[in-house]
């Protein structure tokens, strides 16, 4: 994006220019003469970074003095993407540095590709980790996020004959000119060993942990910036490292290979991020990090308090502790130890303040989903923390039986122990005991929060549950992602477009009308979808006509989303413009990119349909370029700020009741996409705001997903026998024409739709094709398609995460004076 100042300040160009050959020669090495590419990328952005140190320690000042509050943000997830643009954009410096470069020769836009993405998280819940960062630096809330500094993000997606290969992300290969490293901020977390009971010289039981194992977390903290350098916030991962003490000994004692494999112990705590968005079998890795993180940031933010304010007894009043969904949940059990184990603090009054400080975010219902770990492995690994679980569990169901509650069935349900099946701890209801607010992240999602998971818990305590629908940072989704349609917008509403786009976006509404202004959106989308084309050749070799209408799902690959779905309607339109020559079909291009789970297996075969399509459709003469289907590899964050500009149609189509919000359907929208979905997660707040009219809602309702699960009367098998359609699709997968080399290779999936359709992918199949006919009406009527474009970006201010951030800093943090 160009910032405000359309020509940079002579001045101001030069000084950016003398920063980064400094730092080219002092911290690089190199003379611009010898410098790599790549050495440009790391000057620029060290000379970037000392601009944000400025604000950054006024900051830390600033709040010091005046004692405000802060938060802090536990998240095993950030998946910030690249730094570079989102740091010089919101410090107003990026043509400064454009025409800066310029002057060595050197194109701004050309390095900006050489960093990597830091893609230290899965998908939805890791990316609205780092558009909070972001929001809260924008909106001057003192934030502190804390989490794991992975050596390995997310995995690499290869796609080879059409099936995904894992491999091993190395984004620290080149070092990340982005981070500080804290040698002097390190905290040694425990694991194992034994608890015993002891009576101090006051007279009071003490318990006394002895671990069997120690590491050490080292803290490295990034700066956060927010839009024109409102504040800048600090972003601390840990990194595991072997205590010294503990390999030399044995290494001086001659057991070398010993020590090595004490410190791989160690230090795999940070190795790698676990590339799965739901919960696999209670692995004890996962364990060790979630843990090692949690009680870092613990120890480190405790610390903090009291050296500023010398007492725990109004930790609520100056740190609210948000947790990213279950995974930190252990906190509850750590901030207790910490506070009666060593802080020597009465328990009733540690509960308290443990309460009051803790919140907790729940981004999903999906049973399998829901973290528990086994009581054996928790008792193992964090034998104290059982103890203190036990003793909550034990306090909690005593208060209920005093208030006279005594069903045996409720009181099962609010434990937070299942028994059965190995007794297992249920960390949903640790997290939701252990906190004062529980939210959920879109008002659907919410409401069935307060009907499923949680119905008893919320029972009991019925104010604790409240909605904080999802948003997106505008500056990294819009500015960024979007040049052309920011300069569009600050051309016709001014630049308020880019400080409040909540209020001034709804501007834009009359343009919707104006051929004028619809002609320069349609030529902005144009451009978009262009270089998108030629990204699409120069990775898949495949042509794309810039003039089709480009239906695209992007996201993790995941049944309940039904990417499946968006395949069977690509196969019967790829039947239907084969055989249906009297109809007159719309050039489209369906592009789809997402990662699967290592271990997920359909998931897998789902993406080999998409390649296996993709090659038969692209291939065939008989298409007459009216359809071609793109499986783009390794999506990322990246990646999707090629895509989404480009989309015309996003596709948002998960069963009703399984996707707690979605966030890239409100980048989608932002960006003036037009939605295709059901009313799911936020997709149903997007109607209200965009209007019916400018989306295409089809499908079950939860509520009615919801009926016919519990009737048990489902059948796939008249759903498909009801529509030629799909019955057709299905043959055809079943018997190979898409896996000539494996024709048996899509039998089981068939099976699956046809005795065991969970995500009723069959029951929609039907309203989701007549939606897709009203999508071609719609688009062959070119005026009002781009009339329903604007206003989809006209009506998504809303969905701005600086609207979230406010929300839950007014009433879950009260940290906005
Ligand atoms: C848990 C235990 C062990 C291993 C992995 C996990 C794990 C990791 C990641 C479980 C879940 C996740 C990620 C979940 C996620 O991304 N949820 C999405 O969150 C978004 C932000 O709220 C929502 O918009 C999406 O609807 C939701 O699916």
């Amino acid at each position: 994006m160009s910032d405000e100042t359309l020509t940079p300040i002579p001045d101001q160009v030069a000084a950016f220019r003398v920063a980064v050959l400094a730092k080219l020669a002092y911290s690089v090495g190199k003379d611009a003469e010898h410098a790599t590419e790549h050495d440009w990328f790391e000057a620029v952005a060290l000379a970037t970074r000392d601009y944000m140190v400025d604000f950054w320690l006024d900051d830390e000042r600033r709040t010091q003095r005046k004692k405000q509050k802060r938060v802090y943000y536990l998240s095993l997830e950030f998946l910030i993407g690249r730094l570079l643009f989102d740091s010089l954009s919101n410090l107003g410096l990026l043509d400064i540095a454009r025409a800066a470069l310029a002057e060595v020769d050197v194109d701004l836009d050309r390095i900006r590709t050489l960093e990597p993405d830091a893609a230290l998280g899965n998908g939805g819940l890791g990316r609205l980790a780092a558009c909070f960062m972001e929001s809260m630096a924008t909106l001057g809330v003192t934030a502190h996020g804390y989490g794991i500094r992975y050596e390995h993000g997310l995995f690499r997606q290869a796609i080879v004959d059409g099936w995904q290969q894992e491999q091993t992300e190395t984004w620290l290969d080149f070092g990340n000119p982005w981070e500080f490293e804290r040698p002097e901020v390190v905290y040694a977390v425990s694991f194992g060993g034994s608890v015993t009971s002891i009576t101090d010289a006051q007279g009071h039981q003490r318990q006394i942990w002895q671990p069997a194992e120690t590491v050490r977390a080292v803290a490295y903290d990034t700066p956060v910036v927010g839009w024109r350098g409102a504040s800048v916030n600090a972003l601390r991962l840990w990194r595991a490292r072997a205590t010294e003490e503990l390999h030399l000994e044995r290494f001086n004692a001659g057991d070398h290979l010993g020590a090595v494999a004490e410190v791989a112990r160690a230090e795999s705590i940070s190795r790698v991020l676990y590339p799965a968005d739901s919960t696999e079998a209670g692995q004890e890795l996962r364990l060790r990090q979630e843990y090692f993180f949690v009680s870092a940031s613990l120890k480190d933010l405790l610390r903090r308090h009291l050296s500023q304010h010398s007492t725990l007894l109004n930790l609520p009043q100056q740190a609210a502790i948000q947790l990213n969904d279950t995974h930190p949940s252990i906190a509850v059990a750590e901030l207790m130890r910490l506070l009666v184990d060593e802080h020597e603090l009465p328990w009733d009054k540690a509960w308290e303040l443990t309460v009051n400080t803790l919140s907790y975010t729940n981004h999903t219902l999906l049973p399998e989903a829901l973290e528990s770990w086994p009581v054996s492995l928790m008792e193992r690994l964090l034998p104290r923390h059982m103890q203190i679980i036990y003793l909550i569990n034990a306090h909690h169901i005593d208060a209920l039986r005093a208030q006279g509650l005594h069903d045996f069935d409720l009181l099962r349900s609010v434990s937070l122990i299942e028994e059965g099946n190995g007794r297992r701890v249920r960390m949903g209801n640790l997290a939701f005991l252990g906190s004062h607010s529980i939210n959920g992240v879109s008002a659907l999602h919410t409401q069935l929060m307060r009907e499923t998971v949680f119905t008893d818990l919320h029972r009991l305590y019925p104010q604790r549950i409240n909605n904080k629908t999802n948003g997106i940072t505008f500056r990294r989704w819009l500015h960024q992602a979007n040049p052309a349609l920011t300069q569009l917008l600050r051309e016709h509403l001014g630049d308020g477009v880019l400080d409040s786009p909540e209020e001034t976006l709804p501007q834009l509404e009359p343009f919707a009308d104006k051929a004028a202004f619809r002609k320069r959106f349609i030529e902005q989308r144009r451009q978009s979808k262009v270089a998108l084309a030629a990204l699409v050749q120069e990775r898949l070799n495949i042509t794309l006509n810039p003039d089709a209408l480009f239906d695209v799902q992007v996201k993790r690959i995941h049944e309940y989303k039904r990417q499946l779905l968006n395949l069977l309607h690509t196969v019967a339109l790829y039947q239907a413009i084969r055989a249906e020559h009297t109809t007159e079909w719309a050039p489209r291009v369906k592009i789809f990119a997402g990662k699967a789970a290592a271990s997920y297996h359909q998931a897998k075969l789902i993406i080999k349909l998409a390649n296996d399509v993709a090659r038969m459709v692209n291939n065939d003469p008989t298409v007459r370029g009216l359809l071609k289907v793109v499986f783009l590899p390794n999506y990322n964050v990246s990646l999707a700020e090629s895509i989404i500009p480009a989309a015309d149609l996003s596709e948002q189509i998960s069963t009703a009741g399984m996707e707690a919000s979605g966030t890239s359907n409100m980048k989608f929208a932002l960006n003036g996409a037009l939605t295709i979905g059901t009313l799911d997660g936020a997709n149903v707040e997007m109607s209200e705001r965009i209007g019916l009219e400018n989306m295409f809602i089809f499908g079950l309702t939860a509520q009615q997903v919801n009926v016919r699960k519990r009737a048990n009367d489902y059948n796939s098998e008249a759903a498909i026998a009801a529509s030629p359609r799909l019955a057709e699709v299905l043959l055809a997968l079943r018997s190979g024409v898409f896996s000539p080399d494996d024709p048996a290779r899509y039998v089981g999936l068939v099976d699956e739709l046809t005795w065991n359709d969970r995500f009723l992918v069959c029951a929609d199949f039907d309203a989701y094709w007549d939606a897709q006919r009203q999508v071609e009406n719609l688009w062959r009527q070119h005026q009002r398609w781009w009339r329903a474009a604007v206003l989809n970006t006209a009506r998504t201010g809303w969905f701005s995460s600086d609207r979230t951030i406010r929300e839950y800093a007014t009433d879950i943090w009260h940290a906005l004076e």
